[in-house]
């Protein structure tokens, strides 16, 4: 075999065997570079007999297009090859399910739920809502609404109280949200219709009783108001609350220092099993207070008595969410954990209105 021969079935040989396209690349430069094995022949050129010159150059020339094309096509191959594993590593399969996001996985919390739903049906009445800190002054939690120094509600037992202030003033924590209407009646002159949810603080803690839990409180106050239209107000909110068509209410007397009258309000209901059905059956079971605002309020907050009167509200709103979707122990609304918020948390798309239904 002529070393020409030899040589290019060695290149050949050489092309076929590179596995990747660094080694074809490293293969071409021996072969066909400037210092590779096929231009050191046409070195030879220069010392041949003319004669031989023209046959060998032919040769060389034959030889160098061979193994250009071998490597264009051996370059081409592994090129697809790369190509073919590529495609094979990266296939998507666009038909998977989306992960569930943090919108998806999270849950909103039953009081934040609640909250909503109960502002809705107040909204669709005209009332607006109203907040306030939750660190009040003794003025507003509790001298403008009536209550009088002596009363236990003030005891340190009772409220959260902070350090007394270079002024002599104790802050506290406040124990209903009633001083955000004080707020707004100094605020904002009648006609005034505002429900006011929010956390309050009383030093309380049992099977029934947090440190912190919630209210709704409503306010309207305007120059022809009277019991009426707060047992017409309270029936709409009940019925709309608790969807159902008819709910039966049961007015007692009782005593607040910002209301005179003051009443606690019962609403029907039927124990089936475990479960409470409102609006059937013959047991009561307390669910708010209410009553006409004091006139000393009024005064206290520069309105005239003799021309404006008022009605006032208070809603538990722990309870009325854990009458309303069966959760028995109000402790567990505020553990954080995780298991029972999955289990009694909302979809954050679950977002309560009139027109679809509160709850559905
Ligand atoms: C209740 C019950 C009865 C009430 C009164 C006032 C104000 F500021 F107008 F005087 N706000 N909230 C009130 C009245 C609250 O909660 C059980």
């Amino acid at each position: 075999m002529s070393d020409l021969q030899h040589l290019e079935d060695e290149i050949l040989a050489a092309i076929t065997g590179a596995a990747d396209l660094t080694a074809l690349e490293d293969v071409r430069v021996g072969a066909l570079g400037k210092k590779g094995r096929v231009s050191a022949l046409m070195k030879d050129l220069g010392q041949m007999e003319p004669e031989d010159r023209k046959a060998f150059g032919q040769a060389v020339n034959g030889l160098k297009q061979r193994v250009s094309d071998a490597l264009t096509a051996r370059k081409d191959a592994l090129q697809e090859a790369e190509m073919a594993v590529r495609l094979q590593a990266e296939q998507a399969d666009v038909t998977l399910p989306v992960r569930e996001g943090p919108i998806g996985a999270g849950r909103i919390h039953p009081i934040t739920q609640v909250t909503e739903e109960v502002t809705e049906i107040f909204a669709d009445m005209g009332f607006s809502i109203a907040e306030g800190p939750d660190i009040e002054t003794d003025e507003n939690n509790f001298t403008a609404l009536n209550i009088p120094p002596e009363h236990p509600a003030r005891q340190t037992q009772d409220s959260f109280y902070f350090a007394e202030k270079a002024d002599g003033s104790r802050p506290l924590l406040r124990t209903h949200t009633s001083p955000v209407q004080i707020r707004t009646m100094r605020a904002v002159a009648p006609p005034l219709r505002i429900i006011v949810p929010g956390r309050v603080y009383r030093r309380d803690s049992d099977q029934t009783h947090t440190p912190m839990f919630h209210q709704v409180e409503g306010l309207v106050v305007d120059e022809e108001t009277h019991f009426g239209h707060l047992k017409w107000v309270l029936e709409e909110f009940c019925k709309s609350y608790f969807e159902v068509d008819g709910v039966k209410m049961r007015y007692r007397a009782s005593h607040f220092p910002f209301t005179e009258p003051s009443m606690e309000v019962d609403i029907g209901y039927a124990k089936v099993g475990d479960e409470i059905r409102i609006g059937e059956g013959d047991e009561w079971m307390e669910i708010l207070g209410c009553g006409m605002v004091h006139p000393n309020v009024l005064r206290n907050v520069d309105l005239d008595p003799d021309r404006y009167q008022g009605f006032a509200f208070g809603v538990g709103l722990d309870r009325l969410a854990m009458l309303k979707y069966g959760m028995p122990d109000l402790r567990d609304f505020f553990a954080n954990d995780l298991r029972w918020l999955r289990h009694y948390g909302f979809s954050t798309l679950d977002v309560p209105t009139l027109a679809r239904g509160l709850s559905s």
